[in-house]
């Protein structure tokens, strides 16, 4: 049966044309495959088929302009479903029904467990109106637990809780729990280690940790380093070395661990045991600049078979870790990788969390229910000044923030010691002391001793008093915080990698500078305590039971044990274990074959009078790429929020918005051709407004490579004002992590960028992006360079693995583009960053030099017609593509030749374009004159530059121009003062074009407007 395939309903546009056909006549295809792509001025979109069969007879051609409704083609229906283009992965299909299992699982297994002893801790009765009551609620809850478990009892009271609120009881009901252990003491899960040989363990880490941050700094004080906060987590890290994070290896990816920044020296300690770092590399901690030396913090551009990740920006680190647990399931969920139960572990400073990116996207982790993700947060209770919450608890505020965000919270507050005492605690009134004392007195109790902490805080009620009264002085000093006992952090990191449904967050409780004594144990000053004179050292070692004489001790020796003792033996036995070694980094990522050239080809000819933005120019591209079998699966779209500015609504469709649970509503525009379409195995990450995250998605997606050892190709798309200024820090930590990708920056350009005013125009991005040393950035102007300079990208970071990232802007301007120019050397230029595109040539006498960036090359083109006609002027006009890319050439060739004096100078490759042109030199772009002038060191003649320094403001393109002077008539009237400057011609020909173009000789500078 011969069915009509009719355009759909496109939205809002009418008469759009038809830019492609993708079938012949003749040609069997299936439902859904695209038959044409149509282009509005904003955006290009696919039509796919709705039928399966063989196409009859097309009735459309390229430059058609359709609307809905219109013919498209005739095609024989051959009735066949084709659902099949829609399947989910079989990897994805088994992982649901393991996940469902495993959660049915685990509700029904929390039902039964039954609690068959009463709770110890009793409520304390103060303010209670009616005990009697009271006790009738609590035997009756008692008994609902008895009888039919927790889960009916949570139901219970949850109920009663709404109740009250219906009833207008609108009392907030507190988001924390009594200040002690989540996981109760019967339930811990124990450890099958040998505790005495993870303790002396831990204890030659610690010590060679110390050493070797004491030692650097005797050699050069000025180097710095810290002692406290690894001291503080040792225990943590220990454990999950010891016990849980696998390491990756060929059967296995591994779990991402992102450790604390400054607790590095701990990592290398510990790689020290392990064999992987000598001594001398231990003594060249923070001494980088000779091969071989230690970076200070973890960074992976530094040591890139060691570090994976840097963390040492604070708050960073987080938002990296959720974003990449996120990431891990987008592969899974697409069948690009297995799920082989992998997790991201990431360790945190409680000072940290101060940072609002440190909180700020733990909503999306609970969303979308990461439990692949497990933070640590060591609560030291101090930061760097002075404590995190002295008159609060942060323990407590942040179970708060967690667990409103929908996290699973796993409190770690006290060690084994306090367990008898918290059984005996009858009157409940240590747990009362527990809640009621601040950090500030906690932090101070630490920095003290026994007799101090058996006044303070067990001296405040006379039942507290009487619960230690058999103890001594020496037995309360020893009673420890739970983050310094391997069995609670191993009962707590047990629970956590086998929660389901969501993250999970262990908050510990730790002491900063566990270990160091007077020096610096508690003390506010923990943070900056770099030097420990020899008693400080003999304490440490006495304290820990390091095996070294007192004359070892002196000199500061690292402690290392013979290959054949038991603690080596052990170390490596438990990382044999776990598959290998933590951290580490390499890569098994095969390249990415490279696209046919005809995907490209087609952006080298000439639109005719068509007009399209770069914007538009760049989608086309990325649509056209889609259609690569090697490329298209491995692209990453990601957008804050910004598809329909950018004209990419197209790709909903296509390839769906990623959204871990599919999309459980009819959208609004179901009927549309462009609608919303959400899906499990969706490739766009669609991030809302959060340019952080987008760029933390960027990151996980651009080091693929490495940590999934899959190359793949992330497009981030992003206002361009809101791009390197907003996300500056994550730029920075991207180009550390040898990110390879594409950032643009669309609607760029400080006048192109026309009615959004100051906050939106970006006249400075490119110069951001010149700070960071491998970004590779460019500011093109027609379709042809984009094409040329985005297929070199492909090639470079995901054919040939360089570690370098691209930054191009697009504009949001539509004008016609030419086709790429004949000569051979212009694709070499565009890559280079200027190639000649055009000659005003008719009068053969005076000329200038005009080079041109971005959008402001059209005006440039424009001026210099006017300089030939009618002041007749020639000229030759320069693309420019990259300002930066040329500084970089020219700052090398420099050098290169300051270094050797004696030899034939190199020339820069400005120099080569330029050096031997006639007359002087007028650049321009968007962006503020330093852009331009980035070349002016490596030109020998007079250099001249415009630009739009200044606050951007709401107008039109053309005032917005005239303001800033970077418009036509601006550069023909600079262009001749120029020349009158260099006696050239006579003044008058400037003057007059001032009067003429009505240019305001007083109106000020625009950067003081
Ligand atoms: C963005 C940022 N700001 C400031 C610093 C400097 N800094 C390094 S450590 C530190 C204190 C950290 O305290 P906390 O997070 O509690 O870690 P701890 O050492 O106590 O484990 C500060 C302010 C930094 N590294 N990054
Ligand atoms: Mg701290």
């Amino acid at each position: 049966m011969i069915e009509k395939l009719l355009v759909p309903d496109i939205g809002d546009f009418e008469n759009v044309e038809v830019i492609e056909l993708l079938v012949n006549e003749g040609q069997e295809i299936k439902k859904n495959d695209p038959v044409i792509t149509i282009e509005s001025d904003k955006s290009s979109v696919e039509i796919p088929s709705t039928f399966s069969g063989k196409i009859e007879s097309i009735k459309v051609k390229v430059g058609d302009k359709i609307s809905k409704g219109d013919l498209i083609l005739n095609i024989t229906n051959s009735n066949q479903s084709s659902s099949a283009s829609k399947v989910i992965p079989k990897d994805t299909e088994n992982l649901i029904k393991e996940a469902e299992s495993a959660l049915k699982k685990n509700q029904e297994q929390k039902t039964q467990i039954k609690r068959n002893e009463k709770t110890t801790i009793q409520v304390i009765k103060e303010g209670d109106l009616d005990p009697l009551e009271t006790n009738e609620w609590l035997e009756s809850l008692s008994a609902v637990i008895e009888k039919d478990g927790n889960q009916r009892a949570h139901y219970l009271i949850k109920e009663l809780i709404n109740k009250a609120y219906m009833e207008g009881a609108n009392i907030p009901y507190t988001q924390s729990t009594p200040y002690i252990n989540t996981i109760p003491a019967n339930e811990e899960k124990k450890s099958n280690g040998d505790q005495n040989i993870e303790r002396r363990i831990r204890s030659l880490i610690r010590w060679n940790a110390a050493a070797m941050v004491v030692r650097a700094n005797k050699k050069f004080p000025e180097l710095g380093g810290h002692i406290g906060t690894f001291a503080s987590a040792a225990t943590l890290y220990d454990v999950g070395m010891n016990h849980f994070w696998r390491a990756k290896n060929n059967k296995f990816g591994g779990d991402l661990v992102y450790f604390q920044g400054h607790s590095a020296p701990g990592m290398y300690a510990r790689a020290f045991l392990e064999g992987r770092l000598n001594e001398k590399q231990l003594d060249s901690f923070r001494q980088e600049v000779n091969p071989g030396g230690l970076s200070s913090y973890p960074h992976p551009w530094l040591m890139p078979n060691f570090w994976q990740f840097p963390t040492v920006s604070m708050g960073l680190g987080p938002m990296l870790a959720i974003y990449q647990a996120r990431y891990m399931k987008y592969l899974i969920n697409r069948g690009l990788i297995k799920d082989e139960g992998r997790k991201v572990w990431a360790f945190l400073g409680d000072g940290e969390m101060d940072e609002p990116e440190s909180l700020g996207a733990i909503g999306l982790a609970a969303r979308e229910n990461l439990d692949n993700l497990i933070f640590v947060v060591n609560c030291n209770l101090q930061r760097l000044d002075g404590p995190v919450r002295g008159n609060g608890k942060i323990i407590q505020e942040l179970e708060g923030i967690f667990r409103g965000a929908g996290w699973n919270v796993i409190k770690v507050i006290w060690g084994s010691y306090w367990d008898p005492l918290l059984a005996n605690d009858k009157t409940g009134h240590l747990v009362k002391t527990m809640n009621e004392t601040v950090d500030g007195e906690y932090q101070a109790m630490k920095a003290r001793d026994g007799a101090y902490v058996r006044e303070k805080f067990f001296g405040k009620y006379p039942e507290t008093k009487e619960l230690v009264s058999s103890l001594s002085d020496k037995d309360i000093w020893r009673l420890n915080r739970g983050g310094h006992d391997p069995h609670k952090v191993f009962a707590a990191y047990d629970k956590a990698s086998k929660n389901i449904g969501s993250p999970t967050v262990v908050i510990a409780k730790t002491i900063k500078g566990y270990g160091m004594g007077k020096s610096g144990e508690s003390v506010n000053t923990t943070h900056q305590t770099k030097k420990l004179d020899i008693d400080d050292l003999m304490y440490y070692r006495d304290r820990f039971d390091v095996p070294l004489t007192d004359k070892q001790v002196k000199n500061i020796e690292y402690y290392k044990p013979d290959q054949n003792s038991t603690e080596i033996k052990y170390i490596k036995e438990k990382r044999l274990k776990l598959g290998g070694f933590i951290p580490e980094r390499n890569t098994y990522a095969k390249p990415i074959k490279a696209p046919p050239k005809d995907i490209f080809d087609n952006m080298k000819v000439s639109t005719g009078s068509k007009e399209m933005s770069t914007t538009m120019a760049l989608v086309r591209m990325l649509t056209n790429l889609l259609r690569d079998k090697n490329v298209a699966p491995r692209l990453v779209p990601i957008i804050p929020d910004e598809a329909r500015t950018f004209g990419m609504e197209g790709f909903f469709q296509k390839i769906g918005i990623y959204a871990h649970e599919g999309q459980k509503y009819e959208p609004e525009d179901s009927a549309q051709l462009s609608s919303y379409r959400e899906e499990k195995s969706g490739q766009v990450l669609e991030e809302g407004i959060n340019e952080a995250g987008a760029m933390s998605s960027w990151i996980a997606a651009g080091t693929s490579y490495t940590n999934h050892d899959i190359e793949m190709i992330p497009i981030y798309l992003f206002y361009s004002m809101f791009g390197f200024q907003r996300i500056g820090d994550f730029a920075w930590a991207g180009a550390d992590s040898q990110s390879r990708g594409f950032l643009i920056g669309a609607t760029a350009g400080r006048t192109t960028l026309a009615g959004e005013g100051l906050q939106h125009q970006d006249g400075h991005s490119h110069l951001l992006a010149s700070t960071i040393p491998n970004c590779v950035s460019y500011d093109p102007t027609f379709h042809y360079e984009l094409a040329v300079i985005f297929r070199e990208g492909l090639r470079r970071m995901h054919e040939k693995k360089e570690n370098v990232f691209y930054y191009i802007t697009t504009m949001n301007e539509n004008y016609p583009h030419p086709a790429i120019p004949k000569d051979k050397s212009c694709e070499e230029g565009i890559l280079k960053g200027m190639y000649k595109i055009k000659e005003f040539n008719k009068n053969k006498k005076t000329k200038i030099q005009f080079l041109g960036s971005g959008t402001i090359l059209r005006e440039m083109i424009a001026g210099a017609e006017i300089l030939q006609n009618e002041y007749q002027i020639d000229s030759e006009i320069w693309s420019v593509t990259s300002f930066n890319e040329l500084r970089r050439d020219g700052l090398e060739v420099e050098r290169f030749n300051l270094l050797n004096p004696d030899k034939e100078p190199k020339k820069s490759y400005v120099e080569k374009c330029l050096g031997k042109t006639e007359g002087p030199i007028l650049a321009a772009s968007d962006y503020m004159r330093m852009n331009s002038d980035q070349i002016r060191p490596y030109i020998n003649k007079s250099f001249y530059s415009l630009g739009t320094d200044g606050f951007g403001r709401s107008d039109t393109r053309k005032n917005l121009r005239k303001f800033f002077e970077v418009d036509k008539e601006h550069i023909v009237t600079y262009g001749l003062s120029v020349l009158a400057k260099e006696q050239l011609i006579a003044s008058k020909y400037a003057k007059d074009a001032i009067k003429k173009y009505k240019i305001d000789t007083n109106k000020p500078m625009p950067t003081k407007l």
